[in-house]
């Protein structure tokens, strides 16, 4: 089986933490010297970047979170001057604003090739034709398939997201060997082929790469049997690069983790405390090679546990599980990231909203949908329909603008949402994953 990057997948884990070690000392001194987040976190409690001397030293530094990039937005948390940044992405953030990140020439670089190492492991070579089905744009998913599969020399079809008879067309006419989505989105494909009488055998689909949001073993297994290809898991951040940070190989037993690019910690949610290997908790990730972006103990919030056990494929680096959940209250719907924050914000905005909502989430027909239900207060209660479905289709458009994503509005009568005494539970998510 071919090993993309062979010298650093296959590591011993005394080389992998040596290695580990320096390159954190580099991105300290680097962060502490140009990012004043960082460097008055490090000065809050005491610390200097030389205290860290090995890698159970960065226990004691501080953690960083998305509220931390928002309080920096747009360019605060970035290393390098804006001339040395090539690239900017960005992803939700838990209010109006998103994250923005950047990446240097070298990041890009970098990034390209730890998305050539999940590709490679997962049976993608220099003869597939890539059929790229992810937005490109703002998102990470796109480019950085992109970038991944341009650096192992395959064919690249960036078709980007939608339109899935014309995908069906084109994995038809241009033989697309690979397809690059989410999972729900590859569902979404399938029942559309169904509908056309199309069968997977029709197709030269070989491999499916799905990442973005959690699916389970048997959603693998219905994707798998329904499109004929052998799917594989992929998973990442903006915050940390993107796609990129793991992946699975052909054996489908955890997503390698590339440590020569990140420091992985798991930890208590609420305790913070940093838990022994093999525990169930949340991904805490520092980034050791970025030039535009180093991150710090970044709270993911993904919950997972990771397996040092060396893969039967050679590759020695961690092992994540699938991830369990999240230990905050984002959403994934179609891929793309919403806090119920950002849909607050909208309604408490707009007059007439009474501070009560619900979010019920649902997957129809392989798609998911998000309703968005709020109380009006009783003056705005309208008897006339024409001016309930412009208020209606106000809000939406608003609600929409935030979190790019399609949603329904449905205005309920006062008093019927539920009321909390203690933290409230406004998300209802009926999708079996
Ligand atoms: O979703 C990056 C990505 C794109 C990864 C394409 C893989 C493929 P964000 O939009 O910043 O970045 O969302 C990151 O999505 O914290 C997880 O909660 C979730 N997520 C990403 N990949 C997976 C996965 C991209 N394979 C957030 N399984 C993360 C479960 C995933 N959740």
């Amino acid at each position: 089986m071919e090993i993309w990057d062979r010298e650093y997948e296959c590591m011993e884990r005394e080389a992998i933490e040596q290695l580990q070690l320096e390159r954190l000392q580099a991105t300290l001194h680097r962060a502490y010297k140009n990012v004043t987040c960082y460097r008055n976190k490090f000065n809050a409690q005491g610390i200097d970047p030389d205290d860290v001397q090995s890698l159970a030293d960065l226990a004691r530094l501080p953690f960083t979170s998305k509220e931390d990039l928002r309080l920096n937005y747009p360019y605060g948390m970035f290393a390098v001057p804006l001339r040395e940044v090539v690239r900017i992405h960005s992803s939700s953030g838990t209010t109006g604003k998103p994250t923005v990140v950047g990446y240097t020439k070298k990041d890009i670089k970098t990034w390209s090739n730890l998305v050539a190492r999940f590709l490679t492991s997962a049976g993608v070579t220099h003869d597939d034709v890539v059929q790229i089905a992810f937005g490109y744009g703002m998102f990470t998913g796109a480019f950085g398939l992109h970038y991944g599969a341009e650096t192992i020399g395959a064919s690249v079809i960036p078709m980007g997201g939608g339109n899935t008879e014309k995908q069906i067309m084109i994995m038809q006419d241009y033989r697309s060997t690979a397809l690059v989505s989410t999972p729900s989105y590859a569902l979404t494909i399938a029942d559309r082929m169904e509908q056309l009488g199309i069968e997977s055998k029709s197709l030269s689909l070989k491999f499916g790469l799905f990442g973005g949001e959690p699916w389970s073993e048997a959603m693998r297994t219905e994707i798998e049997n329904r499109l004929g290809i052998s799917a594989t898991d992929n998973y990442g951040l903006s915050e940390v690069i993107g796609p990129g940070v793991a992946g699975e190989c052909a054996y489908k037993c955890g997503l390698h983790l590339y440590e020569d690019a990140f420091i992985p910690e798991i930890i208590d949610p609420d305790s913070c405390e940093v838990l022994p290997p093999g525990s169930v908790g949340e991904l805490v990730l520092t980034t050791i090679t970025k030039e535009a972006f180093p991150m710090l103990r970044y709270r993911t919030r993904d919950i997972t546990s990771l397996d040092y056990e060396r893969c039967a494929c050679g590759r020695n680096h961690v092992r994540m599980k699938k991830t369990m959940g999240r230990s905050d209250d984002m959403l994934i719907i179609k891929g793309v990231n919403v806090f119920p924050s950002q849909i607050e914000e909208v309604l408490v905005a707009i007059e007439g909203c009474a501070p009560h909502y619900q979010l019920v989430v649902d997957r129809k027909n392989s798609t998911d949908t998000l309703e968005v239900q709020m109380e009006v207060t009783e003056n705005i209660f309208f008897d006339e329909m024409k001016l309930q479905r412009a208020f209606v289709d106000k809000v939406q458009k608003k609600i929409e603008t935030v979190v790019g994503v399609g949603v329904s509005v449905k205005l309920v009568e006062p008093r019927t949402i539920p009321r909390f005494e203690g933290k409230a539970s406004r998300v209802i998510d009926n999708r079996k994953i």
